[in-house]
């Protein structure tokens, strides 16, 4: 069966091409400093968003063939798998992640559910072990089922706590069982819409006796990969308690889980909480917690997660000198947690997309580089922070100044000498890197 008929192998046919199902600047094999183009990248599929997500809004139903031809859910199941993997080859994806709900059908009850998830778990093993296609990481979607309507790990009712917790399980054992060096947490409805019927503090520790929980599980079971918290400020709730990285990081120091966990910084949702993609990868990166990516952007006139595909070429090279930064990617990736438009409905669509978002981050690695190369950016704040190497910089950098110390320096120095922090001609740095060979 081919379920994606029009779509062939992507090519990388360079820059100049006009091929639409052809890479222009994604060529895993590129070696770029030292390391292929797929090694920097790690590009992974979502499974819900790609196999699963008909294009219904609050306003309107599917758009888009998702059955796979298909009736019964178990054999629509396994075609779903096989147009994944499908997929994943046309466009040389080397990595998937998904929910424990994405891949099989619910069944009457969790007995059921479990049998069925641990039948498509063994099918997709299959498909990896023909494609050598590897899982990114995995997760359980406990948010969308109505017994998680007030939340999972932070509900009122400990018998939906008590459900969350037995997906968790089979969904870190399917993840072990699947290679996969990442768990995801994101906190879909672990929040709340009003303090007059919530208490925050047991919500929380709850949620962090969950993720205590999991950690302990894993790692009894020989899981050396990492945990990740997903932070999201809003939607579906009002408060969403990993509201950013920031908030996400002080709550795994308070509850201890700082060592087990990083953060998977999603686009999308940094721009909700008001923060460029680049503050939450870098505040992550400086907290030592960079894990992995959702790659996605937002629509900056619209106030929800559209998920859109990653066309924005400022910001995936701006993600990729974080990334780079950082040291690249260990366990992480940049998962693809994005969907098309709703309009964009046929499956070609679908590779359209992915080689568009491919592009963007290709484009980005090599651009984030050559700003390294050109070396302005990085001089020009290496030497804004000069007067903390020598004098009475050095020594408040070293930890030796005090309040006494720093009057008397005063009293003697007078006023500081200011100099311009030159945001204009650095924009325009990087729009000359950018856009170089015009
Ligand atoms: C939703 C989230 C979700 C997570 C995985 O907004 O991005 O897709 O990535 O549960
Ligand atoms: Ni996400
Ligand atoms: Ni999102």
């Amino acid at each position: 069966m081919n379920y994606f008929p029009n779509v062939p192998t992507i090519p990388y046919e360079g820059p100049q091409s006009t091929t639409p199902f052809a890479f222009k600047y994604y060529d895993p094999d590129r070696v770029v400093h030292g390391k292929p183009m797929k090694d920097h990248l790690k590009f992974a599929m979502s499974y819900w968003h790609t196999l699963c997500a008909g294009g219904s809004d609050p306003f309107g139903r599917d758009t888009m063939a998702r059955d796979y031809g298909q009736e019964d859910p178990m054999a629509r199941a396994k075609a779903k798998a096989d147009a994944a993997f499908e997929f994943m080859q046309k466009l040389s994806i080397p990595y998937f992640c998904f929910h424990d709900a994405d891949i099989a059908p619910e069944g009457k009850d969790f007995a059921e559910t479990r049998k069925n998830f641990w039948e498509i778990v063994e099918y997709l093993e299959g498909k990896m072990k023909e494609t050598g296609i590897k899982l990114l990481w995995g997760t359980a979607n406990c948010f969308n089922h109505p017994r998680y309507m007030h939340g999972a790990g932070t509900s009122c009712n400990a018998d939906s706590f008590a459900f969350a917790a037995a997906q968790i399980k089979n969904a870190i054992d399917a993840t072990i069982r699947l290679g996969g060096q990442g768990y995801v947490f994101w906190g879909g409805r672990e929040g709340y819409e009003t303090l007059l019927n919530t208490n925050m503090e047991l919500e929380l520790d709850n949620m962090a006796r969950l993720m205590h929980m999991a950690v302990d599980y894993a790692r009894s079971k020989g899981f050396t990969g990492d945990f990740y918290i997903e932070p999201k400020p809003k939607e579906p709730t009002k408060h969403q308690y990993d509201f950013d990285t920031a908030t996400a990081m002080n709550f795994l120091r308070k509850y201890g889980l700082e060592k087990d966990f990083k953060m998977n910084i999603e686009a999308n949702h940094a721009t909700l909480a008001g923060h460029t993609f680049q503050h939450e990868l870098h505040t992550a990166a400086i907290n030592g917690a960079f894990g992995s990516i959702d790659a996605n952007q937002g629509d900056s006139m619209l106030g929800w997660d559209t998920d859109q595909f990653p066309t924005d070429v400022y910001s995936t090279t701006l993600c990729m000198r974080e990334v780079i930064k950082a040291g690249g990617f260990t366990n992480g990736g940049l998962n693809f947690d994005a969907k098309v438009r709703r309009s964009s409905f046929t499956y070609d669509d679908i590779a359209l997309a992915y080689i568009a978002g491919m592009d963007s981050f290709a484009l980005g690695l090599l651009k984030a580089y050559e700003i390294e190369e050109d070396g302005r950016i990085d001089e020009f704040v290496r030497n804004r922070y000069r007067s903390y190497e020598e004098g009475i910089g050095k020594e408040i950098k070293e930890g030796r100044a005090t309040l006494e110390q720093l009057e008397a320096y005063t009293l003697e120095h007078g006023e500081a000498v200011m100099e311009s922090g030159r945001q204009e001609y650095l924009e325009s740095v990087l729009n000359s890197i950018l856009f170089r060979g015009v």
